[in-house]
């Protein structure tokens, strides 16, 4: 299976986080791409490319215009109010606020554009993300090309931005971006399924409402982890959406006993769908080790996993999310991967 990653991922290079009550030394970070990037050389996958620049317009089919242009402009408007460094927002226009006028002033710019305190944004954060779903856009076009599989490695991730705001590490939905890129393709009924130990808040509210896009996650239950405000089962897809998003929240501590017979579920719903693209949003923060993470996921895990993924038998986008132990994470994820051609 081909690779897909660009150096230009790692211009975004955050020093710290706001976690726990602290600023802390920042998890998503260019390494976790660098070690993938080693394991998938080590481990002769295949070819490694790099991304063709697709341009402005296919995440404009997923991202606001406005959003798009708040990435775009943030960095003259942070140092232009006297800052630098890394941006972090502290306000946000929750229920009974107004969010119309969007503020002109960048600290009320960076509450309208964002969910979390726990994102950091940086000078090159926006040339980085769009690399990212640049590397998602050619492994798009990989697949809709004929090949089997193929893996983007995105970084920043992308499964916890919506169409107007950033969060939890991500800045642009490279899955999202991808599918819909397959969609406009001529895929006509694609399935995202999302392995991210964390639920993938913004892939689900940009489907939501749609029926030609079926979402599907595994993940901690939002009622003990992050994103706390989206995920649970009862939330299935609304209008002519409505049986389109499938979840599956896990209990803290979910092994491979518990987390494959979600698997299964979310299989047996992508086969009644009849989807002719897969997308796996792949997270490997189900890992034990994970240190931000509290599954029990083990190396062969990951190689059964995409061992089950094979068996759907559709052609399969890899687009890479979560995962911070960085030492095991080249290992995990270069597993699934084999799993997968191995079937
Ligand atoms: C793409 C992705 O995996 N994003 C995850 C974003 C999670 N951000 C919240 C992190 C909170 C960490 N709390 C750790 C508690 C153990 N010290
Ligand atoms: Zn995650």
């Amino acid at each position: 299976m081909k690779t897909v990653f660009s150096a230009g991922q790692l211009a975004h290079d955050p020093k710290q986080e706001i976690s726990d009550g602290m600023l802390k030394p920042a998890v998503e970070i260019p390494s976790r791409a660098e070690m993938v990037r080693e394991a998938v050389l080590a481990r002769r996958l295949g070819e490694l490319l790099e991304p063709d620049d697709f341009g402005m317009e296919p995440l404009a089919r997923v991202h606001d215009a406005d959003y798009l242009a708040f990435l775009e402009s943030f960095w003259t408007r942070w140092t232009t109010a006297g800052r630098s460094g890394e941006a972090f927002p502290f306000v946000w226009p929750v229920r009974g606020l107004n969010i119309d006028p969007v503020p002109d002033h960048i600290d009320g710019l960076l509450g309208r554009y964002s969910f979390d305190a726990g994102t950091p944004l940086g000078e090159h954060t926006f040339a980085a993300a769009r690399a990212s779903a640049n590397s998602a856009l050619t492994g798009a076009r990989l697949v809709a090309g004929g090949e089997r599989a193929a893996f983007a490695l995105c970084r920043p991730p992308g499964h916890h931005a919506a169409a107007d705001y950033y969060g939890g590490y991500c800045f642009l939905n490279n899955a999202a971006i991808a599918a819909q890129w397959l969609r406009d393709a001529g895929a006509e009924r694609v399935a995202v399924l999302d392995v991210d130990y964390h639920h993938g808040n913004g892939t689900q509210s940009i489907f939501y409402e749609r029926s030609d896009v079926m979402f599907l996650s595994i993940h901690a239950d939002p009622r003990e982890e992050y994103p706390y405000f989206l995920g649970h089962a009862a939330e299935t897809g609304a209008g002519k959406g409505e049986g389109f998003t499938a979840n599956y929240p896990l209990e803290l501590g979910a092994d491979w006993d518990v987390w494959s017979q979600a698997l299964a579920a979310s299989l047996d719903r992508i086969a009644a769908f009849r989807a002719d693209t897969l997308v796996v949003s792949l997270g490997l923060d189900a890992y034990e080790k994970d240190p931000i993470s509290r599954f029990r996921l083990v190396h062969e895990d990951f190689t059964r996993m995409g061992a089950a993924l094979a068996a759907a038998g559709l052609p399969t986008l890899f687009v890479m999310e979560g995962g911070y132990a960085v030492d095991a994470l080249g290992t995990n994820c270069v597993n699934v991967l084999e799993g997968f051609e191995a079937v």
